[in-house]
C-alpha cells in the first residue's frame, strides 16, 4: 500500500510511491501518453500515464474519465522543474470513485450570474480555491496576532434587541412573546461590555446589513473582526489598526504567495504595506477631494466614490480621522477640542479599494451618551445595559471593525466582494 499524500506536501515524497485522493480538473493526451490534471483541495498536479507502463484498463480510464470525476490515483512522485508546482505523478493505478456527469463549469468563459448560480461548484476553480485559502489564512493570522497581543476572544450574540449602526439596515425577525429581534450589524456594543470585564477583547463573526445598495463593496452578510480595548484612546487604536493590517498583509505574503500568484496579484504593491500609514483628517480629505474637482458639502460621510478617489491617492492604506459627528454613529466620543468632530477613524485600502476599517473612541460619559441616543432618535430602554457600562466604572475605551471580505478583496486584488466569501449574500442573491 502506498502512503496517502496531499499535493501540498508532495515535495516530501520525491521518488516514492504515493496515493492521491482527488478530482479530475482537466486532461489532455498526446500519442501514447495521457496527462490528467488532478486537484485534491490542497493543490493540483499533473498525473502522467504511459501506455506501456500501466494496465490496458487503467490506460482506458484516462480516456473515459470526465471533468470533476472523483479519483484515487497511485504513482511515483517525480521532481520536474517544468511542471506546475515542480512535481509530476507517474501513475501506476487509478481507481475511479465516480464518473461525474457533464460538468457545468468548463474551461471556457462564464458570466458572473452563471458562476454565482453554481457557486457550490465554482469554489473548485483555481482562483476561487486560492482566494478561500487566503481567507482561511488571514483569519487564522488575525486570531494569532490578537492572541499574542493579549486579546481575549469574546463572542458577541447575533440576535440582538437593538441597532448598532443605524436603523435603516436592520434585518428584523420575530422573537418570542411579541418581541422583535435584529440580526447583529456589529458585535461592538457587546465587545465594550467585554472590554470592561476582560480589558482587551475581540469579536469575530458574521454581521448583517440589509443594504439596499447593489455595489461590489456591499454584502448583506459579512464577517467582521472587532478589537475593543479598555483604557485606550483614538491614538492607541490607530496604532493597533496599522499594526494589525500590516501584519495580515505580511503574513499572507509570507505564507500564501503561491495563492497570490494564482489570483494574479501584484506582490510589489503589497510589500509596500509597512507602518506608519498616512493619517489625515476629514477636513484634509475634503480638500483632497475638492482639488480633484469633487465638490462635497462639509458634514456628509464619504460614499463609495469618494473613498475610491481618496484611496487612489496613496500607496499605503490611509487612515482618516475626525469626521463630523453628524456623519457617524451615536456611540462615538466627540473631540473635546471641537465637539462637532468625532474621535473616529476609517482606514481606506490603497489602489482604489476603499474602506476596510471603521472605528472610534467610544462615548464614555453617561450624560453625553444619553444625549447622543436621543439625537439619533434611539430608544433608551433597550440600551439600559449599555448605559450601565457608563454608570459602573466607566473608562476611556476604543475599538474598530475590520471587514474581512473587504480586506481579502484588496489583498487578492479582486474587484467584487462576492468572491471573498464562500457563499455571498447580496441584495438579489440568497441561492445557493
Ligand atoms: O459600519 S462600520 O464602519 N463600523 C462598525 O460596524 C463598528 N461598529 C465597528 C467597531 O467599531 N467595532 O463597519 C466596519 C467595517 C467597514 O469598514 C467595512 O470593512 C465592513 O465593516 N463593512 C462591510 N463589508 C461588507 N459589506 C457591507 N455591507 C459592509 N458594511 C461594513
Amino acid at each position: 500500500m502506498a502512503e496517502i499524500a496531499t499535493i501540498e506536501r508532495i515535495g516530501q515524497f520525491v521518488d516514492e510511491k504515493v496515493t492521491l485522493r482527488g478530482w479530475l480538473f482537466n486532461k489532455r493526451s498526446s500519442g501514447k501518453i495521457r496527462f490528467l490534471q488532478i486537484r485534491d483541495g490542497t493543490g493540483s498536479i499533473q498525473a502522467v500515464l504511459v501506455k506501456n507502463e500501466v494496465s490496458p484498463s487503467t490506460f482506458a480510464v484516462a480516456d473515459t474519465v470526465t471533468q470533476e470525476s472523483s479519483l484515487v490515483v497511485t504513482g511515483v512522485v517525480r521532481a520536474d522543474d517544468r511542471a506546475v508546482g515542480g512535481h509530476e505523478l507517474q501513475v501506476s493505478d487509478i481507481q475511479v470513485i465516480q464518473v461525474a456527469e457533464d460538468y457545468p463549469i468548463t474551461p471556457k468563459e462564464h458570466g458572473p450570474a452563471f458562476l454565482l448560480d453554481h457557486r457550490h461548484l465554482w469554489l473548485r476553480s483555481a482562483k476561487q480555491h486560492a482566494i478561500l485559502r487566503i481567507r482561511s489564512h488571514l483569519i487564522q493570522a488575525a486570531r494569532e496576532y490578537l492572541h499574542q497581543e493579549g486579546f481575549v476572544l469574546f463572542d458577541a450574540p447575533i440576535l440582538t434587541p437593538t441597532a448598532c449602526e443605524g436603523t435603516s439596515t436592520l434585518f428584523e425577525t420575530d422573537y418570542f412573546y411579541g418581541e422583535t429581534a435584529y440580526l447583529s450589524q456589529s458585535g461592538q456594543l457587546y465587545a465594550e461590555a467585554g472590554a470592561m470585564a476582560l480589558g482587551k477583547v475581540y469579536t469575530l463573526g458574521p454581521t448583517f446589513r440589509a443594504e439596499k445598495s447593489k455595489t461590489r463593496r456591499h454584502l448583506t452578510e459579512f464577517w467582521m473582526l472587532e478589537p475593543e480595548v479598555a483604557y485606550a484612546d483614538l491614538q492607541d487604536i490607530l496604532s493597533l489598526a496599522e499594526e494589525l493590517v500590516s501584519h495580515l498583509v505580511n503574513s499572507v505574503l509570507t505564507h500564501k504567495s503561491e495563492e497570490l500568484r494564482t489570483v494574479g496579484r501584484d506582490l510589489d504593491k503589497l510589500r509596500l504595506v509597512v507602518p506608519p500609514f498616512p493619517r489625515i483628517t476629514y477636513d484634509e480629505a475634503l480638500d483632497l477631494l475638492r482639488q480633484r474637482g469633487m465638490a462635497m458639502k462639509w458634514g456628509n460621510d464619504f460614499g463609495a466614490t469618494e473613498d475610491t478617489v481618496l484611496s487612489e491617492q496613496f500607496d499605503l492604506p490611509v487612515m482618516i480621522t475626525h469626521y463630523p459627528v453628524q456623519a457617524k454613529a451615536f456611540y462615538m466620543k466627540s473631540d473635546p477640542d471641537n465637539p462637532n468632530l468625532a474621535l473616529c477613524l476609517d482606514m481606506l485600502a490603497p489602489e482604489g479599494y476603499g474602506e476596510i476599517i471603521g472605528g472610534s473612541q467610544r462615548e464614555d460619559d453617561y450624560h453625553q451618551l444619553l444625549e447622543k441616543l436621543a439625537a439619533h432618535r434611539l430608544p433608551r430602554e433597550p440600551f439600559e445595559w449599555y448605559l450601565d457600562l457608563r454608570r459602573y466604572g466607566t473608562v476611556p475605551h476604543a475599538g474598530f471593525g475590520l471587514g474581512i471580505e473587504r480586506t481579502i478583496a484588496w489583498i487578492c486584488g479582486i474587484k467584487h466582494l462576492r468572491e471573498a466569501i464562500p457563499f455571498p449574500r447580496m441584495l438579489q442573491r440568497i441561492y445557493p
